[in-house]
C-alpha cells in the first residue's frame, strides 16, 4: 500500500502537470488534468512493478499466463487509485485544487477490447490474480480499434469505429526490447540429419509482434502484474523501400497495411463462427508471440526446458488461443530438439482450457486449406497430434468409427479447435455447475468418458473491488459501518450482513442508497435520451449482448402485453416501472438488430402515450460498455436474467447486480442456479422451463409455439402487434421476429415461458409494495454475493488447475 499525504500529492501533481504539458495547472483543460493524473499514478506504480517482476525472477514461483483474444478492462484510473489505497487522498487533494476526481475519471476512454462476458471475465481475473499475489499475467492483442461504438439512429443500431487510442493511453508501455517475430505462410523443408528429422520454415512472411504492457495493480499489496498486448508491425517498421524505389509504392503500402491489419480491429461477433483468415492470423499472431516470449524469459532465468510445466501455466480463454498447444510443441520439437513424447507431456501439463459456451454455432473450426497455407508447420504438428490421438482412440474403441470421427481433431476438411483444446490440455472447465454438467453429459460427453479426470467446474466470479467498492462507495460504507472492513479482503465475510437485514434502519439506508443511485441514473437517462423517468418507479434492467437466447424479446413482449392491459384498463393498479435496456448486436446478426429496433419503437410509442406515462417508461441506453454498466447496475431494483435454460453458460452481470442489492428475476440457467442456492427461494424470483424440460424438448420435440399462440388471446395480441403496424407504419418491419416465434417454432421457448414470466413479474409487483421486505431481500442478496467474488474463482483455478503457489498468501 502506498502512503502519501495530501500535501506531497498536490506538489507531485502540479509538478507532473508542468512536466508533461509545459504549462501551469490552472490553465489546462480537464483532459490534460486527467492525463497528468494518469501519468502520476503510473509513476507511483512503476517502482512496485519493477519490484514485482524482480520478485518473480528471484523466487522462481510458478508463472500463470492467461491467454485471451479479449480483455474488456473499461477505465483504469479509478481502480488503480482504489487498489493503491490513495483514492481518498487524491480526491481531497484535487478538491483543494478545485478539481473533481470523478470528472477526470469520466474522461478516460473505456478500454473496450472485448465483446462481453468472456472479455470482462478476463479483466476481473487479472484484478483478482494481482490482488491475491498470484504471479498471473494477461496475454492478448492490442487492437487499434476496440469493440465498435453503438449509436441508435431512428431506432436502428449504427456501428462507429472505436478509436480508443486517439488521445493516447497513459497506462501502456511499449517494450521495443521484447519484440518477437511471427512467421506466416511459406514452406517447410524436411530433412533427416543424423537420424533426426529437421524442419526448416522458408519463404515465410515475417511479422513483428511488439508488446505493450499495462500494469495490473493488486489491492493494497504492492503487487503489480502485467497485461501484455501485442501489436503487429512490418519487420522494418516501414514499407519496403526497395519496392518504393522501383516505383511500387502502392504495393509496398499495401504490404504494410496487410501486416498491420492483424491487430487492427476486434471481431465484434460472439455468436456466429466465421472462418475468416484474418481471425486465424490474429490467433496465431498473439499466441506465437506470447509463447515465444514466455519460453525466452524462462530460459533466460536459467529454467530447464524439461521442467517448463512445473514453472509455467498457460490458460486458454475459450478455444481462441488453442494454437498455443501446437506452438509450444513446435518450439520444443524444432528449436529445443525434444522428442515428441516428452514435448507432448510438457505441453499438455502446461495448458488448461475453459469453455464458455455450448452454442454449436460458436464452435471454431478452421478450413484445412486455409490453415495449411497460413501455418504450414503448425498444421503438420496438428496432423500428427490428430494421428496419434486417433490411434489411441482406436485402441480403446476398436471399430467404433462414429465415435472416433466425432472425436477426431481433423475431420470433414476442418480443424476442430475445441477437440484440439481438450486433447492438448490437462484441464477442461465449464463456468457454472449446470454448464459443466451439460459439457460432461451432452456436448463433450465422448471426451468426458475418455478423459473423466480432465473435466471440472469453476463457477465464474466478478471482482468486488470494481463492482462494489469502486462503483458503489455509499453501499460499501454502509457495509463497513455495519460488519467491519473484513469483507474487503475476504468477500465471503459479507455473510455477516445477513444478520442485519431485518433491522429497519439498515433497510432504510439501503433504500436511500439505491434511491440516490437511481436519481443519478435518471439524470444520465435524461441527458442521453431526453426521457424523464421517475426514480420512485421500479428500475427493471436487462443489459447484455443482444442475442436470441438471452431473450430480450421475452422482456419486450411482456412490456407490450402490459401496455395493452393498461390501455384496456387505465385504472390497473401496478407499481410504476422503468424498463431499461442496453446492449450491442453483432453487426451481421439480423435478428438481434431487429430486436434493438423493436425495443426502441416500443419505447417511442409508450413514452409518448400520456395514458400510461405515470405507470411505465421504456429506455434503451446506447453504447453499453463497462462504464455504463457500473452506473446502471448500482441503480437497479430488478435484474433480468431470463435466458433460455441451458443456453447461458454462466452469466456474470447477474453476480454484479446481486452484489449491489438488486433482486433477480431468472430462469434456472447458468450461475442463476447457484445464486438461488445461496439466497434461497424467498429472495429471488424464478420462472420458466427447467434444464431437463428444455433438453427433453430439444431431443424429442413436442413443442409447438403455434398451439400456445392459438390458445392464449393475450399472447396472440402482443405477437400480432409485431405485424399490424402498431409499432411501425411499415408492417413488415418486425416480421422477422414474428416468423422466428411462430412459423419457425420459437427455438428459444419465448412463448412457452411467457405465462410463467408474467406471473413472476406480478410477484415482483406485489413484493415491491412492501418496501421493508424488498430491502431485506436486497440485503440478503448482498450478504450472499461474496462467494461470487472472482477471488474465490481464482483461488480455485490456482489450486485446482494451475498449481500456482500462493507464496504471499494474504487470505
Ligand atoms: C465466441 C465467438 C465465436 C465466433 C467468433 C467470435 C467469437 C467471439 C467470442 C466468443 C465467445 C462467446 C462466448 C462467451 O462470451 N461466453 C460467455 O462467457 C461468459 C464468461 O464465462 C459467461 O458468463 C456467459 O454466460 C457466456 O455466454
Amino acid at each position: 500500500m502506498l502512503t502519501i499525504d495530501k500535501r506531497s500529492f498536490k506538489r507531485a501533481y502540479k509538478k507532473k502537470y508542468l512536466e508533461i504539458h509545459g504549462e501551469e495547472l490552472s490553465d489546462g483543460s480537464n483532459y490534460k488534468k486527467y492525463e497528468a493524473l494518469g501519468s502520476l499514478v503510473r509513476d507511483y506504480v512503476a517502482e512496485n512493478w519493477m519490484k514485482t517482476n524482480k520478485r518473480y525472477s528471484n523466487t522462481g514461483e510458478k508463472q500463470v499466463y492467461y491467454f485471451s483474444m479479449e480483455f474488456l478492462l473499461g477505465r483504469l484510473l479509478g481502480d488503480a487509485l482504489l487498489n493503491l489505497g490513495i483514492r481518498d487522498v487524491c480526491k481531497e487533494a484535487l478538491e483543494d485544487l478545485s478539481i473533481s476526481l470523478e470528472e477526470l475519471e469520466n474522461l478516460e476512454h473505456d478500454q473496450g477490447l472485448g465483446n462481453g462476458g468472456l472479455g470482462r471475465l478476463a479483466a476481473c481475473f487479472l484484478d483478482s490474480m494481482a490482488s491475491l499475489n498470484i504471479a498471473g499475467h494477461g496475454c492478448g492483442i492490442r487492437y487499434k480499434y476496440g469493440f465498435f461504438e453503438q449509436k441508435i439512429i431512428d431506432g436502428v443500431q449504427v456501428e462507429v469505429s472505436d478509436n480508443w487510442l486517439r488521445d493516447g493511453n497513459v497506462w501502456e508501455k511499449r517494450k521495443n526490447d521484447k519484440r518477437e517475430i511471427v512467421k506466416f505462410g511459406g514452406n517447410i523443408i524436411e530433412e533427416e540429419i543424423n537420424g533426426k528429422m529437421k524442419f526448416t520454415h522458408v519463404n515465410y512472411e515475417p511479422v513483428l509482434a511488439v508488446p505493450y504492457d499495462t500494469p495490473v495493480v493488486g489491492y493494497e499489496n504492492n503487487t503489480i502484474n502485467t497485461l501484455r498486448l501485442w501489436s503487429a508491425e512490418t519487420v522494418n517498421n516501414e514499407f519496403d523501400f526497395s519496392s518504393f524505389s522501383r516505383g511500387e509504392f502502392l504495393k509496398a503500402l499495401e504490404y504494410k497495411n496487410s501486416v498491420e491489419a492483424i491487430s487492427q480491429v476486434l471481431y465484434p461477433d460472439d455468436s456466429q463462427y466465421e472462418g475468416k483468415m484474418l481471425r486465424l492470423k490474429q490467433q496465431y499472431f498473439f499466441v506465437s508471440a506470447g509463447v515465444q516470449c514466455i519460453i525466452r524469459r524462462y530460459k533466460r532465468h536459467g529454467g530447464d526446458i524439461r521442467s517448463l510445466d512445473e514453472k509455467i501455466a498457460i490458460h486458454i480463454n475459450d478455444t481462441h488461443p488453442t494454437l498455443a498447444i501446437p506452438e509450444i510443441m513446435r518450439i520444443l520439437l524444432d528449436e529445443e530438439g525434444l522428442a515428441w513424447e516428452e514435448a507432448w507431456r510438457i505441453t499438455t501439463n502446461t495448458v488448461s482450457y475453459t469453455n464458455h459456451t455450448i452454442l454449436a454455432e460458436a464452435l471454431e473450426k478452421w478450413p484445412l486449406d486455409m490453415f495449411k497455407s497460413l501455418l504450414p508447420r503448425i498444421y503438420m504438428i496438428v496432423e500428427e497430434i490428430n494421428e496419434r490421438f486417433c490411434a489411441d482412440l482406436w485402441n480403446s474403441y476398436t471399430g467404433q468409427w462414429d465415435k472416433i470421427s466425432r472425436m477426431a481433431i481433423i475431420a470433414d476438411g476442418q480443424v476442430r479447435m475445441a477437440n484440439l483444446a481438450i486433447v492438448g490440455s490437462h484441464s477442461v472447465n465449464g463456468v457454472a455447475k449446470l454448464h459443466t454438467e451439460i459439457l460432461k453429459k451432452q456436448e463433450m460427453s465422448d471426451f468426458y468418458y475418455y478423459y473423466p479426470n480432465k473435466f471440472n467446474n469453476k463457477t465464474n466470479g466478478i471482482t468486488h473491488r470494481r463492482w462494489l467498492l469502486k462503483t458503489n462507495p455509499r453501499l460499501t460504507k454502509l457495509l463497513v459501518d455495519t460488519i467491519g472492513e473484513g469483507f474487503i479482503k475476504h468477500p465471503i465475510d459479507l455473510e455477516a450482513f445477513e444478520k442485519k437485514v431485518n433491522d429497519e434502519s439498515i433497510q432504510r439506508e439501503l433504500y436511500n442508497i439505491k434511491k440516490e443511485n437511481k436519481e443519478n441514473l435518471a439524470e444520465t437517462i435524461y441527458e442521453k435520451n431526453g426521457i424523464k423517468v421517475d426514480p420512485n418507479s421500479i428500475f427493471d434492467v436487462q443489459i447484455k449482448r443482444i442475442h436470441a437466447y438471452k431473450r430480450q424479446i421475452l422482456n419486450c413482449l411482456r412490456i407490450m402485453d402490459l401496455y395493452n392491459k393498461l390501455l384496456e384498463n387505465p385504472g390497473l393498479d401496478i407499481v410504476p416501472r422503468t424498463f431499461i435496456f442496453g446492449g450491442k448486436a453483432a453487426p451481421a446478426y439480423h435478428l438481434a438488430k431487429k430486436t434493438i429496433e423493436l425495443i426502441n419503437r416500443v419505447a417511442q410509442k409508450i413514452n409518448n402515450d400520456p395514458r400510461v406515462n405515470d405507470k411505465i417508461k421504456v429506455v434503451f441506453l446506447d453504447n453499453y460498455n463497462v462504464s455504463l454498466a457500473e452506473e446502471i447496475i448500482r441503480a437497479t431494483d430488478l435484474s433480468e436474467q431470463i435466458s433460455t435454460t441451458t443456453k447461458e453458460a454462466s452469466g456474470t452481470s447477474n453476480m454484479k447486480f446481486m452484489m449491489n442489492g438488486a433482486v433477480t428475476i431468472a430462469t434456472l440457467d447458468g450461475a442463476n442456479i447457484e445464486i438461488r442456492d445461496e439466497v434461497g427461494d424467498d429472495n429471488i424470483i424464478i420462472f420458466g422451463l427447467n434444464s431437463n424440460e428444455v433438453l427433453n424438448y430439444y431431443k424429442n420435440g413436442g413443442y409447438s409455439s403455434f398451439d400456445i399462440y392459438k390458445n392464449d388471446p393475450r399472447i396472440q395480441s402482443s405477437i400480432d402487434d409485431l405485424i399490424n403496424g402498431k409499432y411501425h407504419f411499415d408492417r413488415e418491419r418486425f416480421r422477422e421476429i414474428y416468423e422466428n416465434l411462430i412459423p419457425y417454432n420459437d427455438q428459444f421457448f419465448v412463448l412457452k415461458d411467457f405465462d410463467s414470466y408474467i406471473k413472476a413479474q406480478d410477484r415482483v409487483d406485489k413484493l415491491y409494495r412492501d418496501m421493508n421486505n424488498w430491502q431485506r431481500m436486497c440485503g440478503v442478496n448482498i450478504a450472499h454475493s461474496g462467494i461470487f467474488s472472482s477471488d474465490r474463482t481464482i483461488l480455485q483455478y490456482a489450486n485446482g488447475i494451475w498449481g500456482a503457489e500462493l507464496l504471499y498468501k494474504n487470505l
